[in-house]
């Protein structure tokens, strides 16, 4: 069937923004226009979806380099077009997508850098559009989640989902308690979430202690495993999960842990885990999740350093975020 959107390679349409070169263009992600992370800046560009960079990695237990993904994820955006044939729709046209350029992140200081990221996500949610959060640490989804946490309200609920080898509930880490370990540990503490409406997907490997595991299971939140995955198939494990995390919500947040994927497909993370999803598995899942319409989301832990010359975690990872909003436009495609 014959696209409905314009050409996009004449004059015309170059001229727009949405063609042309593709090493020319503003260093933004897919060159969308870049815009202040402020409110009103958001809504005068009627953007629905906005990317924002969150350079912090300072709440890493093991190899930190996160800070620079947001950079390599505008770097590698130049190979691809806002329009996804495989969704029929045009990222510019469908969500006025922009760029708000990163989070200030103060050396040394993860407090005032925690402010920031809660304060810039918080002036995207204000301007009624979806962050897309491209970590930066797993430590992110604890201010992340107060902005999301403050902007419902306490009168309302809402869910968090989390794709991850890792549990990530470690009530502290030497006694800290805001590492890139701990963020599930935060989210249960917030006074507008159950842990019935939360949930880890794609857990495995040799890095779970056992207090996670009862953390777990005393708290009640839903856990799926790589090998319930691998048993049940991608597709219902993922509508089973999605099903629990919007039961009786207002919203939900979602959470991208790169090393969800198996390391054969995306090398290039802060710990990376064999057995994991396949990009098939994961863009799937990015699509079943966006047609739940997510407030916000974030893919952390990505490592420019250790990801292969070709970039292909990073390339993958702007696939994730294609995909979601594919879902998100479309409600899914078979
Ligand atoms: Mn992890």
């Amino acid at each position: 069937m014959a696209t409905k959107h314009p050409d996009m390679f004449t004059a015309a349409a170059a001229s727009t923004g949405h063609g042309g070169l593709l090493h020319s263009g503003p260093g933004t992600f897919l060159k969308s226009p870049g815009v202040a992370c402020e409110t009103k800046a958001i809504q005068e560009h009627g953007a629905k979806a906005v990317f924002l960079g969150v350079p912090f990695d300072q709440a890493t237990i093991y190899r930190s380099g996160s800070s620079l993904a947001p950079k390599m994820m505008r770097f590698v955006s130049d190979q691809y077009l806002p329009y996804l044939g495989d969704f029929d729709i045009n990222l510019f046209d469908e969500f006025g997508l922009v760029d708000a350029g990163d989070v200030p992140i103060i050396p040394a200081n993860a407090e005032r850098s925690r402010n920031n990221i809660e304060e810039c996500v918080g002036n995207i949610l204000d301007a009624g559009a979806m962050p897309i959060c491209i970590g930066g640490d797993h430590s992110l989804p604890i201010p992340i989640g107060q902005a999301l946490s403050k902007r419902i309200g306490p009168d309302k609920k809402f869910g968090y989902i989390h794709f991850d080898a890792h549990i990530d509930c470690q009530p502290d880490f030497h006694g800290e308690p805001y590492t890139n370990w701990s963020h599930m540990a935060r989210m249960v503490e917030l006074p507008n979430i159950d842990a019935k409406n939360m949930a880890v997907v794609g857990v495995r490997g040799a890095t779970n202690p056992p207090e996670q595991w009862r953390f777990i299971e005393e708290n009640g939140i839903n856990l799926y495993r790589m090998r319930e995955i691998r048993r049940r198939g991608v597709e219902d494990v993922v509508a089973d999960a999605l099903a629990k995390v919007t039961d009786g919500v207002d919203a939900f947040y979602v959470s991208w842990d790169s090393d969800v994927v198996d390391a054969a497909f995306l090398p290039g993370t802060d710990g990376p885990e064999v057995g994991g999803m396949t990009s098939w598995e994961i863009l799937k899942a990015c699509e079943m999740v966006g047609a739940k319409k997510p407030a916000v989301m974030d893919i952390v832990e990505l490592i420019p350093a250790y990801d292969h010359p070709s970039y292909i975690s990073h390339r993958l990872a702007c696939y994730f975020i294609f995909h979601l909003l594919g879902g998100m436009a479309t409600g899914g495609v078979s």
